[in-house]
């Protein structure tokens, strides 16, 4: 365990910070790559899906924060195409935690003002957890406040290759020709077609890589690591994170 008298200190000088934030240069958009979970469990002793489970709960904090500093869009790598390889067990279980997590969390969502919407190919998630996800959507489809928005089941290169694919076709039927392909068509035929591109990516658990994630949307964002492991992620990190983005903006984005 590790010594928690620090991370009261952090914690003050980190409120601090808080107070500091420009209100005005929030990221409209945050993506975040949620690591370390097996990793937090194993350290205990426990299987990797209390990791999983516990980092749900992280979920629910940043969600609440993200929401009440005024982000727009929080995306969150949930699933990714490659995480089928994982133990049938595990992965069961991480199709479970959305039914899980709208279960206890679907009313708060509703009364924040909160819209879920998915990115990544949800027609082959199981039949329980689509519908649970399509529900969130519908019923939170009127609200207009942070869209919270989950990578399931998403792989980058995918989403590429799909695009390409329904652009060819678009052009091979006389609706398009080539001419008219340019960044902005190719954006428009990606998951995050309707969505700014993510200003501010954070990756937890000291990975620096992007893992097959939002390659084409990331061109411009700014990186920001962190050595903590997801369940141990707080309002307090995020906070930070922010703060430090703001802080790059405001030495590079003078000109
Ligand atoms: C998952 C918890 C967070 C750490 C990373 C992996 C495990 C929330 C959701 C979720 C997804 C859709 C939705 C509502 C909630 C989720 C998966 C894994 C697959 F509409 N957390 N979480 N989905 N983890």
């Amino acid at each position: 365990m590790p010594i928690k008298i620090p991370f009261t200190k952090n914690k003050k000088k980190n409120t601090q910070q808080s107070q500091s934030l420009d209100a005005d240069h929030i990221p409209k958009h945050v993506a975040i790559i949620m690591d370390g979970n097996g990793r937090w469990a194993k350290k205990r002793g426990l299987p990797r899906i209390a990791g999983h489970k516990e980092g749900m709960s992280v979920v629910k904090k940043i969600v609440r924060h993200a929401s009440d500093v005024g982000v727009s869009v929080l995306t969150l790598y949930a699933f990714s195409t490659e995480n089928w390889k994982r133990p049938k067990n595990e992965v069961d279980f991480l199709m479970k935690l959305p039914i899980d997590f709208l279960n206890t969390y679907l009313p708060e969502l509703i009364e924040r003002n909160v819209q879920v919407q998915t990115i990544g190919d949800t027609e082959f998630l199981p039949e329980h957890t689509r519908k649970a996800v399509e529900e969130a959507i519908e019923r939170t489809s009127d609200n207009n406040g942070l869209i919270l928005n989950f990578a399931l089941n998403y792989g980058s290169r995918f989403e590429m290759v799909q695009a390409v694919k329904q652009i060819t076709a678009r052009v091979e039927n006389g609706e398009l020709s080539t001419s008219d392909i340019n960044e902005q068509l190719f954006s428009s035929h990606l998951y995050t077609a309707d969505l700014f591109e993510p200003d501010l990516l954070i990756r937890t658990s000291g990975e620096q890589r992007l893992s097959n994630f939002l390659l084409w949307q990331l061109a411009y964002a700014e990186f920001w690591f962190t050595e903590v492991l997801w369940p141990d992620f707080d309002e307090q990190l995020f906070e930070q994170a922010l703060h430090d983005y703001q802080n790059r903006k405001r030495r590079y984005g003078g000109i």
